[in-house]
């Protein structure tokens, strides 16, 4: 059974401690705010956090939709108390509104982020690099979705227009309406893996869902014909198994995609790593060769795996680099905006004046 939602052999070494207790593997696929729903070899099962886990929550969040944990079952009640969530390969980050309750993972173990955006609006070029720069950092493979083609007179123009912000991934144009373009996004992702919808409210993801499932389980509803915003249908981030094998997180549209923190990302994944380097003698160590580092002391005596290391390094470099160029195509993006602004005046000025003399 959770064979089927990507169970690995990498996760088998990483629950062993916790079987060793007399704990069994889950995944988390319903997250409510009374509770979860986790999938395990028994079925379906209604889960809470420990209260120890819950104590933890501060460092790593609290259990995510997508994550991997480790559970004690009470088969007869059909619930289930969750342990310990396992080492997370991926996650998507915010930054909590209230921030006591510290950080909200808004998807674990994801292998593709749709970076969901409607035709039906402007395109905004700025959000989607923010979104992007969150997706990269987040160790998923982006790909940029343009919703209800059916509703623009030319699709095709717009994707270019993304595609010419040099994104690095694929832009791929859809209408679940029409059911066009539906193939080639669930060929973006493989049996066993796992996707996610992130974007606003009312762009179409639950209708997307559906569209796969070819049935009308999630729920929808149309966007406010004044202002064209979503009414954020959707309450609660779930995982759904799709007809090809893979699994798709819909989730409630994001209000402020500024709350997607990249850098949180790599935290909530790195959260043992991120510490270490405070235990080294010297506040600006390179982990090179100085004297009294914590981080080569880890990686001799065993306690920190040098591919993960390695790992982090270089999610922190590309961390840096998105941000960097998220800002440079935001400015870009600003500049065009301004001269067309000023060109668009100076011709109505010039109009104008014609039409005066
Ligand atoms: N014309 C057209 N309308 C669409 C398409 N996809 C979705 N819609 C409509 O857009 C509206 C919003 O769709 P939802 O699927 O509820 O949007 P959502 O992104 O899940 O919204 P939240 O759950 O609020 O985040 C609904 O009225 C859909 O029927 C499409 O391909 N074409
Ligand atoms: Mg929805
Ligand atoms: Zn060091």
């Amino acid at each position: 059974m959770i064979e089927q939602y990507g169970w690995s052999e990498q996760l088998a070494a990483a629950l062993a401690p916790h079987a060793r207790a007399g704990h069994t593997p889950g995944r988390v696929v319903l997250q409510q705010r009374d509770g979860y729903l986790v999938v395990t070899d028994q079925g379906e099962l209604r889960a809470k956090a420990s209260g120890r886990l819950l104590h933890e929550a501060k460092e790593i969040g609290h259990p995510a939709v997508g994550d991997w944990v480790a559970l004690s079952l009470s088969p007869q009640e059909r619930t289930a108390t969750i342990h310990a969530i396992l080492p997370r390969s991926t996650a998507f980050v915010r930054r909590a509104a209230h921030s006591s309750r510290g950080l909200q993972i808004i998807a674990a173990n994801i292998d593709v982020a749709f970076i969901v955006t409607s035709l039906n609006a402007d395109l905004n070029p700025r959000r989607i690099q923010r979104y992007l720069a969150a997706a990269w950092q987040s160790g998923a493979r982006p790909v940029v979705v343009l919703t209800k083609s059916d509703l623009s007179p030319d699709p095709e123009a717009l994707a270019a227009e993304i595609t010419a912000l040099d994104v690095d991934c694929p832009v791929l144009l859809v209408s679940a309406r029409e059911g066009l373009g539906l193939d080639a996004l669930v060929n973006q992702v493989k049996p066993g893996e796992t996707c996610v919808l992130i974007g606003s409210s009312g762009v179409g993801k639950s209708s997307l869902v559906n569209a796969f499932l070819n049935e009308d389980r999630m729920a929808t509803q149309a966007i406010r014909e004044s202002d064209d915003q979503g009414r954020h249908t959707t309450s609660h981030r779930q995982l759904i198994m799709l007809p090809g094998g893979g699994m798709i997180v819909d989730t409630p549209g994001i209000r402020e995609v500024g709350l997607i923190d990249a850098e949180e990302g790599v935290s909530a994944v790195f959260d043992d790593i991120e510490h270490l380097p405070q235990d080294c003698r010297f506040s600006d160590c390179s982990h090179a060769n100085e004297p009294g580092c914590a981080v080569r002391a880890a990686l001799e005596d065993g306690t920190l795996d040098p591919d993960r290391w390695a790992h982090f390094q270089k999610l922190k470099l590309e961390l840096a680099a998105a941000e960097e160029k998220a800002d440079r195509v935001a400015k870009d993006a600003e500049r065009r905006r301004l001269a067309a602004l000023q060109k668009h005046y100076r011709a109505t000025k010039r109009n104008d004046r014609g039409s005066r003399d």
